[in-house]
């Protein structure tokens, strides 16, 4: 996960500004149509992407069932004892499950979560939670599914940016897929209080599910947080850091914050989709010209984890900033984003 990416002007930056996001609504199904359909699909997400960075899916073929034992499996991790939880507790941001509390992490306010990776499922699921007994199915089923989800999407996505749908299809086969598995309380006396700090992930799709609703978005023609809906049976997908670099700043990564829950203690699946470990990811160079010059330096998943390791008591740290390729404009407006950043903290 990396920290704030975006410009926001502070006065408008309120939390009390919340609103429903206008969240477009994709219809997966419709991709595997005709070429003209496809091609009306592939608009929309291109247009979402640019507009939003985020978007909502239905008809993506996970079945509801599959999507709500993945969250029981999830919820009856968080309901053991705390010393079979502290189990996977560690510092070290490689190993393959991390469980965490607030008290640790300097972005999770008022959330535990637990963090693994999930592809390839053979190589990776024999060091998951044991317990509960349905952890591993449940979640393993789900992770495959949304996996699947996550590379048609990108191929949309690409075939939008001009690059065409098999561009560099191998890498995105084999990329990685990390799951954060997200526990927050119901809100107290606050119904605003923060459970994970602003933030973009790090990777090129985030695709979320949850149990009730508590994400916010930051939108961007308004610099407002805005509640992400929760419709019947959709996922929420929102494009990250390395998004931003291969579509050469075309796309833009997506700030978003979870806000506890009034009713109720709320459970959120983050499937995050990148590259593998070691794989740079670099500006599209079919994107990149004499009026678009390159804006980002390359880097991979790894050195990502290096960053954050570096970085780890640092609330400003920002990892796509670190990857900018600065001109003398840039400069100022990188001091700007980072009083803009100092402000986003004090909620
Ligand atoms: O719980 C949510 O709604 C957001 C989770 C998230 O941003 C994350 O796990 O990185």
């Amino acid at each position: 996960m990396s920290d704030l990416s975006r410009t926001v002007a502070q006065e408008q930056l309120v939390s009390q500004d919340l609103h429903l996001s206008p969240t477009p609504v994709i219809n997966l199904g419709h991709l595997s149509l005709d070429s003209v359909t496809r091609s009306g699909m592939v608009d929309q997400i291109a247009n979402a992407c640019h507009d939003l960075g985020y978007f909502q899916v239905i008809n993506h073929g996970i079945s509801q069932p599959v999507m709500d034992c993945a969250v029981e499996a999830a919820s009856d991790f968080f309901k053991l004892p705390s010393e079979t939880k502290e189990e996977f507790a560690s510092e070290d941001l490689r190993q393959p499950v991390r469980y965490d509390t607030s008290s640790k992490d300097s972005i999770s306010m008022s959330r535990a979560f637990l963090k693994h990776y999930a592809h390839p499922l053979s190589d990776w699921v024999q060091y998951w939670p044991e317990k509960p007994p349905i952890y591993r199915e449940y979640i393993g089923k789900y992770a495959v599914e949304v996996r699947r989800v996550a590379l048609q999407l990108m191929q949309a996505i690409l075939e939008g940016l001009g690059l065409g749908k098999e561009y560099l299809n191998g890498k995105f086969q084999e990329g990685s897929q990390l799951l954060s598995v997200n526990c927050y309380p119901k809100a107290s006396q606050d119904a605003m209080a923060i459970g994970l700090a602003p933030h973009s992930d790090y990777g090129f799709l985030t695709i979320l599910l949850t149990s009730c609703r508590g994400l916010e978005v930051l939108d961007r023609s308004s610099n407002s947080w805005k509640t992400a809906q929760r419709l019947p049976h959709a996922l929420h997908v929102h494009v990250g850091d390395h998004m931003e670099v291969l579509s050469n700043g075309q796309i833009k990564t997506v700030v978003h914050r979870a806000v506890l829950n009034p009713e109720e203690s709320r459970i959120s699946i983050a499937s995050i989709h990148g590259f593998e470990v070691h794989e740079k990811v670099a500006c599209a160079k079919e994107l990149v010209d004499e009026q678009n010059p390159q804006k980002y330096k390359e880097s991979s998943f790894s050195d990502f984890l290096d960053y954050l390791t570096a970085n780890m008591d640092n609330k400003h740290r920002n990892f796509l900033e670190s990857l900018r390729m600065l001109t003398g404009a840039m400069i100022f407006e990188k001091a700007d984003r980072a009083k803009v950043y100092c402000h986003m903290f004090k909620y």
